[in-house]
Order: structure tokens, then C-alpha cells, then sequence
């Protein structure tokens, strides 16, 4: 007990070894899984535009992107293995209801400019969010951080470039463009989570260095960051009480409908029901590419001890 709180303390990291109290194990568990699954959620809605992606070269960063969230995936399935859980067991919780995954995701994009905003705007928001869990107090986790921070601020800027070509182009791929930012924006703010007064989690994890900024704060952020970067897209941000606060040095912006956050976290968003059922048909479609890798696993293991 000692140990963990002296290291914690001198803000070193907690690796797998040390000892660690069950409920920073068990909130460690929580979050990274449900980060997982986001990462594997998540690349449904940008999947549903591979077919139709504008041109080759669109085609192939998109693929390159969603191959990036299924390896993100990886890694944080391998990093919530370190604290004594099994990649199964956090599957079936997913696939049962049991553990969460980003709100985020249970939208649909309905054009090809949905890809743009998706990347300008979800995975800036997740960078946000992700940039301080780097410095995470539990050692396999922030160092997994490092390499999809780097990943995620290459899909962040693919977003912008596409939303940038579509602002430029004809009237009606700038207001396509426009659409789809009006229906991301106010999803986007609420990645960060509830705002800090009704946050069971935030108190505790930050004394433990799992979070280091609170929800209301890396959410004031990232509204800080889109809004000169909206401006350079030409294109405007759905919120009409958007305004710098000379004062705070910080936007002013508008109510975020909790309400609408609590019912998609309850499973009634436009695509709960199809994110889930799809997962599971893959998980289920998958089970002999799990199957053969285990086989071909022990046999070259049987190999090796001959
Ligand atoms: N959606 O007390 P707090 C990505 C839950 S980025 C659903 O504030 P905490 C990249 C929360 O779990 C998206 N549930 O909780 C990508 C808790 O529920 P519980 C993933 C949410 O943990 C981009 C309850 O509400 N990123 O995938 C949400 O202190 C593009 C109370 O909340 C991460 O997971 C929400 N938005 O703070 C991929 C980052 N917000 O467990 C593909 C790591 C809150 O009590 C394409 N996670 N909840 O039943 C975190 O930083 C934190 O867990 C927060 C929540 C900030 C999300």
C-alpha cells in the first residue's frame, strides 16, 4: 500500500507486478475496456464508406485508418490483460451489454463528408482526451497512449484535409461539408463525458493519475481548439452562444442536451442496436480465424519444446 502511494505520489508509473489497491484495478479495467471497444466500434460507421470512397487514393488512407483503430483495439485489449482480465471475457461483456462503449459511435454517417467530420472532429476530441493519458500513472496504458496518440493525429488531419477540399469545392460539397459538421459537433462534446459535477469517476481517478484534467475541462479545450480551425475550413460550428469570454480568456459555449447523452449511454441512439448485432455476427464470423490461429500457435509451440 505504501509502495503504490509513494509511487503515485512521485508520479512514477504502476506496472503490472506492483502491488495495486482492487479499485484502481478494477477502474483501470473499466476504462481501457471501454476504450477498447470503442476503438472496434468504432470502425463501423467510417467502414460503411469504404466501398464508396471518392477515389483510390481516398479509398486507400480511409482502409489505413480503420486498420489503425483495429490494432488501437489490440493494444488496449493487450494492455487490460496486464491487470489479470482475458480478451474473451471482456468480448462477451461488450456483446452482453455489460460494458460500455463511446456514445460516440451510435450516430450514422449518412455522407462522404461524415468521414471528414469523423476525423477533424472525433478523433480530435479523442486526441484531447488522450494526450494527458499518456502520462497515465499505470504504466501499460500510457505507454499504449504514445503510439495511438501518433496514429490518431494523422487521422485528425486527414479529416481536416477532406473537409477542407469539400468547403472549397462546389456549393454543394461545402454544404454537405457543413451538414456534417452541424450533426457531429454536439456528439463530439459529449465524448468527454459528463460534465465534472455528475462524474462518479473523474474525483478518484484523477488522485490516482489515471485522468489528469477533469471532462469539463478537456472539453473547454477542445472547443477552444476547433473553433480558429473552423474558421480556416470556411465552415461554422452549429452553436449560436459560441462566443470568446474576454474574461476567462476561453469560448463561451451553448447547453449540451444531456438528455440526448443519457438515452444513446442507454442504448436507444440512432445505431445502438446495429453497431451491437454487427459486432457480434463478426465476433461469431471470425471464430475460425481464432480457432486456427491457436491451433497453428500450439503446434509451432510443440515445435519449439521438441
Ligand atoms: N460514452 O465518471 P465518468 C476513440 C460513462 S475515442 C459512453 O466521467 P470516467 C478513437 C463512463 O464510462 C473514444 N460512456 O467516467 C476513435 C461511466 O460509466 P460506468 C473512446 C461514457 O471514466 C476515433 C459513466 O459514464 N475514448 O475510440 C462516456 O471518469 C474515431 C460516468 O462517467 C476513451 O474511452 C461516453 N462518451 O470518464 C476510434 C478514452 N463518457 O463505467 C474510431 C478513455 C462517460 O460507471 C474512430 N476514457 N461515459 O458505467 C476516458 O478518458 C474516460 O473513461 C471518459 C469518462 C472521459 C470517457
Amino acid at each position: 500500500m505504501r509502495a503504490f502511494e509513494a509511487t503515485i505520489a512521485a508520479d512514477e508509473r504502476i506496472e503490472p507486478r506492483d502491488w495495486m489497491p482492487d479499485e484502481y484495478r478494477a477502474s483501470l479495467i473499466r476504462q481501457i475496456a471501454q476504450h477498447a471497444h470503442s476503438e472496434i466500434i468504432g470502425m463501423q460507421p467510417e467502414a460503411n464508406w469504404l466501398t464508396r470512397a471518392p477515389s483510390l487514393r481516398r479509398k486507400a488512407i480511409l482502409l489505413a485508418k480503420v486498420q489503425d483503430e483495429a490494432g488501437h483495439g489490440l493494444y488496449l485489449y493487450g494492455a487490460a490483460e496486464t491487470l489479470g482480465v482475458d480478451r474473451e471475457e471482456l468480448l462477451d461483456k461488450l456483446h452482453t451489454g455489460r460494458q460500455k462503449y463511446s456514445s460516440i459511435f451510435n450516430y450514422p454517417t449518412l455522407t462522404w463528408a461524415d468521414v471528414g467530420a469523423i476525423g477533424w472532429l472525433v478523433d480530435g476530441a479523442a486526441i484531447t482526451n488522450q494526450v494527458p493519458l499518456c502520462r497515465c500513472s499505470y504504466g501499460p496504458y500510457a505507454r499504449a497512449m504514445v503510439r495511438i496518440c501518433k496514429e490518431e493525429s494523422f487521422h485528425q488531419r486527414q479529416g481536416y484535409e477532406l473537409l477542407l477540399a469539400l468547403s472549397r469545392g462546389t456549393e454543394a460539397q461545402h454544404a454537405m461539408a457543413q451538414d456534417a459538421v452541424n450533426r457531429w459537433w454536439w456528439p463530439s462534446l459529449m465524448m468527454f463525458g459528463p460534465p465534472d459535477a455528475e462524474s462518479p469517476h473523474t474525483a478518484r481517478s484523477m488522485a490516482w493519475g489515471i485522468k489528469r484534467h477533469t471532462n469539463d475541462e478537456l472539453r473547454q479545450r477542445f472547443v477552444d481548439i476547433c473553433v480558429p480551425q473552423a474558421e480556416s475550413l470556411g465552415l461554422t460550428l452549429p452553436d449560436p452562444d459560441l462566443r470568446w469570454n474576454e474574461e476567462r480568456g476561453r469560448h463561451d459555449f451553448g447547453a449540451i442536451d444531456w438528455e440526448e447523452f443519457r438515452r444513446v449511454l442507454r442504448g436507444r441512439g440512432p445505431c445502438n442496436e446495429q453497431r451491437l448485432s454487427r459486432r457480434r455476427r463478426a465476433h461469431e464470423e471470425g471464430a475460425w480465424v481464432r480457432e486456427a490461429a491457436a491451433a497453428h500457435a500450439a503446434k509451432r509451440a510443440a515445435r519449439a519444446a521438441a
